[in-house]
C-alpha cells in the first residue's frame, strides 16, 4: 500500500481567499483588504492614501510612496471581503469535507482577526471564531492545519512599522503564534509559519513600502527569525507541535543541456532553495550571501539572530506544487505565465488557461529532489488546476479536466512514495472549494471540488454545489489513493 494508514488527504485556503467578514466580529483591517481583483492581463491593484490625502491605484509589485497607508474606497468591490463566505459557511463547508473524505484541512488564522492591530491584545471574538471551526473539524475527524500567516499582514503594522521591514514584527508575530499555540494546545497539532516564503515581495504580504530587494531581504530575514522562535515557543508549549515551512516550489528545468543553461537552472533553483537552507539546514548558504554582497544587499542582524535560525529548524516541508519552468542562458527564451511571476516556457508541457505549466512528473521530480536534499518529511500543501468552469441548467459542473489533472499528479506522487521512498505525510489541493485567486483576485480562475455561486462582479448568493471533481476526490479519498482510475 503506497499511501500510509494515517496520510493527511485533505484541501487548503487562506482567510484573506476564502473567509470574508472582513469587518466582523471585531476584526481589524488587513494589508490584504485594501486590493483589488484583477484579471490574467491586468494586474490586482492596491488602493492608497498618500500623506497629502491623495487616493492611488497601484500596481501589486509596485512601491508605495513614504508614508502612504491602506485605503479602501467606499462603494466599490473588493473581492476579499467576502469572499466566499466561509465566515457564515463554515458548518455547511466542513460538512462537505468530511463528505467527500478528507481527513485534513489546511487554512491560515488571520493575524487582524485575533489581534485587530497585530501588537497585543487579543480580540476574544477572533479567536471564538476559529475555535468552532477547530471544533467543527475535530467533531468529524478532521486533522486542522493552521498556516500562522498567508499573505497578509495587519494593516496597522503595514501603515505604523513598514510592516516586516521593522525588527519589531518579529516579537509582534511571535506572541500571535504563541497565543495560537496556547489557545489551540492538544487540539491543532500541524501548523506553518509563514506561506510560500519564497515568493513574498509586496505591500500585500509583507507590509512594506518599498519594494526593492534591499529592503525586500531586510524583511525575510525577519520572517526567518520570527519564524525560528516560532518553531522554538511552539516546541516548548506542546512537544507534540509539528511545525513546518512552506515553500512555492517548482522545478526549474535547464531548456537545453547546453551546460550555460544547466547553470542558469541551478541559480534559478536557489530562489527557493535559499528560504529552506535557512529554515531546515538552519543556516545562510555561501552563495546566497555572496549574491548580497555582489548586488549591494546589506542585511541588519542582531548577534544571536544566526544561532535562532539554526536552532529554530522546521519539521517539515509543506510546499506548493503547480508547474515547471525552463531556465536559459538566452534572455530572450520564450515566457509563459506562472506563479506571481512569468516563467520560461517547456515545449514538451501544456500549460492552463493562464500559462501554468502542467507538469505531473514535475511533482514526483520536486518530491525527490526535496527529499534527497532535506531528509525530512514533506506535505504537499497545495496543488491543483485554476480553469472556468460552467454550470449545466441542471447544477452539474463537468470539469473532467481537473479529474485528469487531478489524477495525474496523484499517480506522481504515488510513484514517489513507492518509487522514490519519499516521506510524504499528505496531500491538500489548493483551493477544494472555489474562492478567490491570489495572483489576479478572479472568482473565476477556480480550483474547487466544490463550486460556489460568486462571481467577479460581486454578485452570486455564496450558494455551494458539487462538481463531477468532488465526487472523484471522494473516491481516492476515501480508498485511501488505491483507486485512482
Ligand atoms: C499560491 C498561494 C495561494 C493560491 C495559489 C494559486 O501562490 O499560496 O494563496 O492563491 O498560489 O494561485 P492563484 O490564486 O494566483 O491562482
Amino acid at each position: 500500500m503506497p499511501f500510509p494508514k494515517n496520510f493527511l488527504w485533505g484541501g487548503a485556503t487562506a482567510a484573506n481567499q476564502y473567509e470574508g467578514g472582513y469587518l466582523e466580529g471585531g476584526r481589524g483591517l488587513a494589508t490584504s483588504d485594501a486590493i483589488k481583483g484583477g484579471d490574467k492581463d491586468h494586474p490586482r491593484k492596491y488602493t492608497v492614501k498618500t500623506k497629502e490625502g491623495e487616493i492611488l491605484e497601484l500596481p501589486r509589485e509596485a512601491s508605495l510612496p513614504e508614508g502612504a497607508v491602506g485605503y479602501i474606497i467606499p462603494g466599490i468591490y473588493y473581492p476579499s471581503h467576502q469572499a466566499v463566505d466561509f465566515y457564515h459557511h463554515y458548518k455547511e463547508d466542513i460538512a462537505l469535507f468530511a463528505e467527500m473524505g478528507m481527513n485534513s484541512f489546511r487554512f491560515s488564522m488571520s493575524w487582524s482577526r485575533v489581534i485587530p492591530d497585530g501588537m497585543e491584545k487579543v480580540n476574544e471574538e477572533g479567536l471564538a471564531f476559529y475555535d468552532a471551526v477547530v471544533d467543527e473539524c475535530l467533531k468529524y475527524g478532521i486533522e486542522p492545519i493552521v498556516t500562522i500567516a498567508h499573505f497578509d499582514v495587519p494593516m496597522y503594522l503595514a501603515d505604523n512599522f513598514d510592516g516586516w521591514h521593522s525588527r519589531k514584527l518579529i516579537d509582534y508575530f511571535l506572541h500571535f503564534a504563541e497565543v495560537l499555540f496556547e489557545h489551540f494546545k492538544g487540539r491543532v497539532h500541524y501548523w506553518m509559519t509563514f506561506n510560500e516564503i519564497n515568493i513574498l515581495r509586496s505591500w500585500m504580504q509583507l507590509g512594506i513600502h518599498d519594494v526593492s530587494p534591499q529592503v525586500r531581504y531586510q524583511a525575510a530575514h525577519h520572517t526567518f527569525v520570527a519564524s525560528a522562535k516560532a518553531v522554538l515557543r511552539g516546541h516548548e508549549i506542546d512537544p507534540e507541535n509539528k511545525i513546518g515551512m512552506m515553500v512555492a516550489y517548482a522545478p526549474v528545468y535547464p531548456l537545453t543541456c547546453r551546460p550555460d543553461d544547466v547553470m542558469k537552472s541551478i541559480e534559478q533553483m536557489r530562489l527557493k532553495e535559499f528560504f529552506i537552507d535557512v529554515q531546515v539546514k538552519g543556516y545562510y548558504p555561501n552563495y546566497q550571501l555572496n549574491r548580497y554582497e555582489r548586488n549591494g544587499v546589506k542585511i541588519e542582524m542582531e548577534d544571536n539572530d544566526l544561532d535562532l535560525i539554526a536552532k529554530g529548524t522546521v519539521d517539515y516541508i509543506g510546499f506548493s506544487y503547480y508547474m515547471s519552468s525552463t531556465a536559459s542562458a538566452d534572455p530572450n527564451a520564450e515566457k509563459t505565465g506562472g506563479n506571481q511571476m512569468a516563467s520560461g516556457k517547456n515545449p514538451y508541457l501544456e500549460a492552463s488557461r493562464w500559462g501554468w505549466q502542467i507538469d505531473p512528473m514535475g511533482l514526483r521530480i520536486s518530491l525527490c529532489q526535496m527529499y534527497e536534499r532535506y531528509h525530512i518529511p514533506l506535505m504537499i500543501v497545495e496543488n491543483g488546476l485554476g480553469a472556468l468552469d460552467t454550470v449545466e441548467e441542471d447544477g452539474s459542473v463537468h470539469d473532467s479536466y481537473r479529474i485528469n489533472y487531478m489524477r495525474d499528479h496523484i499517480k506522481a506522487m504515488k510513484d514517489a512514495i513507492e518509487l522514490d521512498g519519499v516521506e510524504l505525510w499528505g496531500y491538500q489541493p489548493w483551493g477544494h472549494i472555489d474562492l478567490v485567486s491570489a495572483g489576479t483576485g478572479e472568482m473565476r480562475k477556480r480550483y474547487g471540488f466544490i463550486f460556489v455561486d460568486r462571481y467577479d462582479d460581486g454578485t452570486g448568493d455564496f450558494s455551494r454545489r458539487k462538481k463531477d471533481s468532488f465526487y472523484y476526490m471522494q473516491k481516492v479519498y476515501k480508498s485511501n489513493g488505491e483507486v485512482l482510475d
